[in-house]
């Protein structure tokens, strides 16, 4: 069952995570087409997004910086309903899959954390099972919800903590990319 939350405008409605990052065609610009897409995805509302920052790549790191942020929404839509939708947003904003896992994308969006829920299938595995090592994402996660327990792990801010550093500058205040 979802996890109802207080401040709820539905009493289903769940408060999930959503990683956005990009590294191609105008970065910044894509983030902010994204962010518009989210607020407007059906039986959801945004609740929070954090500044955007510009960080180093990992994984594959012959590749542009990227731009990154979190974007919290309150949603009745079932995990897996709004993981396709964020997959749409990716392909209308020309996502290629072409399964080079950590190389250059227009858009990505994850989805970090669904509730306090933990789900293991094939296509979706939540909490996001890297969440806890990649600092691009929870810098800009702690700015938004540093107290919040990852299920199964520990807070945000400790993870931030024990995760290996990264380069990751502060580009863009919530205000200045979300207007
Ligand atoms: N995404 C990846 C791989 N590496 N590095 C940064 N800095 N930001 C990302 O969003 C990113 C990455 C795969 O999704
Ligand atoms: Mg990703
Ligand atoms: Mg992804």
């Amino acid at each position: 069952m979802p996890v109802p939350t207080s401040d709820a405008g539905d009493q289903f409605e769940v408060k999930a995570y959503i990683g956005l990052g990009s590294n191609l065609d105008d970065p910044v610009a894509q983030l902010q087409r994204a962010r518009r897409s989210l607020a407007s995805l059906s039986g959801t509302r945004l609740l929070d997004c954090s500044s955007l920052y510009m960080t180093a790549p990992t994984g594959f790191e012959d590749q542009a910086d990227f731009a990154n942020a979190v974007c919290c929404v309150g949603t009745n839509l079932p995990a897996m309903d709004l993981l396709a939708e964020l997959q749409m947003i990716e392909d209308r904003q020309g996502r290629i899959r072409d399964g080079l896992r950590d190389g250059p994308r227009t858009l990505d969006l994850d989805l970090l954390l669904y509730g306090l829920q933990i789900i293991s299938q094939d296509k979706l595995e939540i909490p996001h099972p890297r969440l806890h090592q990649r600092a691009f994402v929870l810098y800009p996660l702690a700015e938004i919800a540093k107290n919040i327990r990852v299920p199964g792990l520990e807070t945000v801010s400790a993870l931030l903590d024990a995760c290996p550093p990264q380069r990751i500058e502060r580009a863009l205040s919530p205000e200045s990319w979300t207007s």
